[in-house]
This record gives structure tokens, sequence and C-alpha cells, in this order.
């Protein structure tokens, strides 16, 4: 019985860390940093529930009316504890300046742009679609008229490379979406964001526009597509071309 549980305690921490809980793992550098904060406010939700849970379990246990008690019967009556409410405030004070910085310290990583990308890509939104142009390379990818079932337009990153984007709208607000990568920011009109995409993994990856825009938002997509540096280097030359 004991080992049984051992056993069961040890598969649950095994995988609650290799787990990313329910959260997307994150297709690129920035992507996977937001997944492993997520990871440490369960891990550190978790550990609060047991805490709490087993304070409660033992509370009932401890202080059940027993058989033969008087029914109306008070238990040890006190007034304050000093070192107990010092602990009860302190440690949750604590838990909430930790996950605080653990949270900031994420984001100025996240939203840090890197002195020196490897490419840039200038996205402006508009009712309804995407126009990508890579000023380097001199090439521009729009979309094509949105409709149910028409895919948008193509965005190429470069794998393990920071790629800069500059997000632009060009009428109202709109949001650049990719959900694989944990990552989306609005595109507001007369104002310019910038952020860097660091790609973990190659493939295709469904972008959305996440605000709501009007009658086609529904499918304003895009997909970005993650390729070789070599590949990339190739696909602009003859994007260009
Ligand atoms: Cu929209």
């Amino acid at each position: 019985m004991r080992r049984a549980a051992v056993v069961v305690a040890l598969a649950l921490v095994t995988s609650a860390c290799s787990s990313t809980f329910g959260f997307p793992e994150g297709g690129t550098q920035q992507g996977r940093d937001i997944r492993e904060l997520w990871t440490v406010f369960v891990l550190a939700a978790i550990a609060v529930a047991g805490v709490v849970y087993a304070l409660i379990a033992w509370s009932l246990l401890r202080y059940r009316r027993r058989r033969g008690e008087d029914p109306d019967a008070l238990g040890r009556q006190f007034h304050a504890n000093v070192p107990l409410e010092v602990a009860y405030t302190a440690i949750p004070v604590a838990i909430v300046v930790a996950l605080f910085s653990a949270s900031l310290l994420t984001e100025r990583r996240v939203t840090a742009l890197d002195p020196d990308p490897a490419t840039t890509v200038e996205a402006t939104a508009f009712a309804w679609g995407w126009r990508f142009v890579y000023p380097e390379e001199q090439i521009e990818i729009v979309s094509p008229p949105s409709r149910p079932g028409e895919p948008g337009p193509e965005l190429v990153l470069p794998l393990g490379e920071p790629t800069r984007v500059v997000l632009r709208s060009q009428d109202v607000i709109h949001a650049f979406w990719v959900p694989a990568f944990n990552f989306k920011r609005d595109a507001i009109p007369g104002r310019t964001t910038s952020f860097d995409l660091t790609p973990t993994h190659l493939g295709r990856f469904r972008g959305v526009c996440a605000e709501f825009c009007g009658l086609n938002h529904a499918v304003m997509t895009f997909t970005v597509r993650v390729v070789e540096p070599e590949a990339f280097e190739a696909w602009a030359r003859e994007a260009a071309g």
C-alpha cells in the first residue's frame, strides 16, 4: 500500500515537471519563457493548495466532535497568536513578491529587442488582412482577399534567429496573435510597436487577428512558416526576384 502510494506520488511529480500544465509549449524562445513562467505559477498554486487542503483536513479530523462530548462545548478559546499571524501574513506577501518579480523579469526578457536582429518585418494590419514587408530583402507579401477557407499571407521566419516585427495598423485596432508562440500584440492605429520572435521549431503555425475589427475579422488569418536560415536566404532571394 505504502509502496503504491510512493509510486503514484513519484508519477505525479515527474509528470508535473515535464508537463506544460495545458499551456502551449511555445514555438519561440520568448514563448518558451512565458510557458516557463506559467509552470512556476502552477507549481506555486499546487504547493499553496496542498498546504490549504492539508490544514483543512487536519482541522476537520483533529477538532471533530467525539462521541460522548458535550455538543455545545467550545474548543479552547484564545486571543492573538503573534508568531502565527506574522507567518500567515509574511508568507503570502513573500509568495506574491516572488511571483511578481518572476513576471517582471520574464516580461523584460520577452519584450527585449535584440540590438542586431537577423531580419526585420514591417507588419501592417488592415481590415481585413496583413501586409508583411521585409525592407532589407525588398519583399512585400499582402493578404489575398480574405474569405472563409482562404489561408491568408505567409510570414517566413528563420529558425533560431531573432526577427524584428514592427507592427502597425492602417485603420482600426487589430492584434497579431500566433497561439503556438504564446504571443499576442495589439496593432493600434497611429502607433508603432516592435517585438522580436526567435523561433525554436520548424513548421507552419497559424496566426490570426485577435481583436474584433469588423465583418471579416474571423477570416483575417495568416501563416507563419519557420525554415532553416539557409532556406530563409534562398526564399528571400527568390521572393525578391
Ligand atoms: Cu480583427
